[in-house]
């Protein structure tokens, strides 16, 4: 694949301040450590940022936790912090050229998707989230001895959390996070992955400004085997939620051991994408397409496992083959571009390596190139006549990358469907309502779509079945994460 012309967008948005953002406050890493962060679209070196280590995070978590235990904080009512987390919302909006330009320039992804997505996106959580500050409520129980004792819960915040985020949908992960934690009354030291670490400490400028007191949003940039573990591994916070990889994620749950804390994970995904025989294929096609190409297929839900039955597989593959041929790839400021560069040189070669695979062991119905020199460009690509077992298969590959599977009935396809360790995701296209229940039922994911795939929403709970994760994001129920339940029993009678 020849590397695809990358022009830097005048309009790209100045990268500000790098520092670590701690109590309100701009400042270097106490040893003074810096790293780089890239331009994926050309692989030039965007910025330093300053490498928060153990000390850093120390220091931050004695700030949200002296935010926590008294000061403005802890203090305000309610409907003050539900102002001050709508305002932050507000603010997003206000910024989203900016914001959507830092996301493009330090993850690659398509200005336009940035923009209208990932930022929108983030302050929709802040504004459901907001709302919810108000109405975090306990209940009386009715225990078993009458007028004796009146027995209630209150649900409590748990107080310092940590936020440890990864690097494609940076600053969308962040708020899925930061906006219930807040809405609870939590404090919070966020790790924004070190690959995107800007729009994070965006997001920290924008809440002080938002009237978030100093303390209560700390953000450390830093290594996942430095800060990261620092944050996970520290006796002053109540608790760590986590995105990314299994591998890390298992790395968390360990170093969480040592006070107990309460962990959340949402990890990796494989997702099964099944066209059945009776399914409108022309809207599944369109569906399945963007709903694994999207974000350059760097997406936990990403739809990598396409069964399609064997009466419509052949139309399945030749649509999904067309749809990704036409699929323009380019630097992410080009506004005809859909798929911008991979995230980083590692990735890109992580994902070419399955490229390479999936050539030797199955047929390439289209793309399976990508760039050698330059951006980290791939093309997106469909893969046929693979076994089940392969490793393409099998294995998150976090690119643009699809293998079509065929099937011939639907105990079978639901069998192959959960037979990975993941389950995050799933999608089913079919015209028959029987079916489509039988067959959200039947799958182990933590959302079914049924004749659309992708579908986000603040108010949608969404995280993992099996080894895709602890506890979900968003919805009202993600609250029970960030909350603990206290009972209250007072004798009010002999
Ligand atoms: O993820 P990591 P990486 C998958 C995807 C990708 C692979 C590797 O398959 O190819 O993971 O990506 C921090 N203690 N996903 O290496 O390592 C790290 O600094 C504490 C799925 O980038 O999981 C970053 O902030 N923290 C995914 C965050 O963890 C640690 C999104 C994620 O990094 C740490 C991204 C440690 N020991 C990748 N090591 C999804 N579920 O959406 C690292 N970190």
């Amino acid at each position: 694949m020849s590397t695809p012309v990358v022009s830097s967008h005048p309009d790209a948005p100045a990268i500000g301040d790098t520092r670590l953002l701690i109590d309100g406050e701009r400042v270097d890493a106490a040893e003074g450590a810096t790293f780089d962060i890239y331009n994926p679209s050309t692989g030039a070196v965007l910025a330093q940022v300053a490498e928060g280590r153990k000390e850093d995070i120390d220091r931050a978590v004695k700030a949200a936790k002296r935010a926590f235990e008294w000061g403005p904080w802890h203090d305000m009512k309610p409907a003050e912090r539900a102002k001050a987390i709508w305002r932050l919302g507000d603010l997003l909006l206000e910024h989203d050229a900016e914001l959507g330009g830092l996301e493009t320039l330090d993850n690659g992804k398509p200005f336009l998707q940035a923009k209208g997505g990932d930022v929108v996106a983030a302050a929709g959580l802040f504004h459901y989230m907001s709302g919810w500050a108000t109405k975090i409520e306990g209940s009386t129980i009715p225990i078993s001895f009458p007028g004796r004792f009146h027995t209630y819960t209150r649900r409590e915040a748990l107080g310092v959390v940590g936020l440890i985020v990864p690097w494609n949908f940076p600053l969308t992960i962040a708020a899925w996070k930061c906006a219930p934690a807040l809405a609870a009354g939590n404090t919070i030291v966020l790790k924004p992955s070190e690959v995107t670490p800007l729009t994070a400490l965006r997001l920290g400028e924008l809440a002080l400004e938002a009237g978030i007191p100093p303390g209560v949003l700390n953000v450390v940039p830093g290594l996942g085997a430095d800060a990261g573990a620092a944050l996970t591994e520290h006796p002053d916070v109540a608790k760590v939620s986590f995105t990314g990889s299994t591998a890390t994620g298992r790395a968390i749950v360990r170093g969480a051991v040592g006070n107990l804390k309460k962990v959340t994970l949402e990890l990796g995904g494989k997702a099964p994408n099944i066209i059945m025989a009776d399914a409108d294929v022309e809207a599944a096609i369109a569906g399945s397409s963007d709903g694994v190409f999207y974000n350059q297929g760097e997406a936990c839900a990403a739809a990598s496992r396409l069964f399609a039955h064997r009466s419509v597989y052949d139309r399945v593959v030749e649509g999904i083959s067309k749809a990704a041929e036409a699929i323009k790839v380019g630097d992410g400021f080009d506004p005809e571009s859909f798929i911008g560069p991979l995230v980083s040189k590692a990735h890109h070669e992580k994902v070419a390596g399955y490229l390479d695979l999936g050539r030797e062991q199955g047929t390439v119905a289209a793309g399976g190139t990508y760039s050698s020199e330059g951006g980290w460009f791939v093309k997106p690509t469909v893969l046929t006549d693979m076994g089940d077992e392969s490793k393409v298969v099998q294995e998150e590959i976090f690119g643009p990358v699809v293998n079509v599977l065929p099937f011939d009935d639907t105990d079978e396809v639901i069998r192959r469907a959960n037979a990975t360790p993941y389950g995050l995701t799933a999608g089913v296209w079919t015209e028959n309502v029987g079916t489509a229940h039988r067959i959200a039922e039947a799958l182990q994911a933590g959302t079914v779509w049924v004749n659309c795939y992708g579908v986000f929403d603040a108010a949608m709970p969404y995280g993992g079945f099996k080894e895709s994760g602890w506890g979900r994001e968003m919805g009202g129920v993600v609250l029970d994460d960030y909350t603990e339940t206290k009972t209250v029993c007072i004798k009010v009678g002999d």
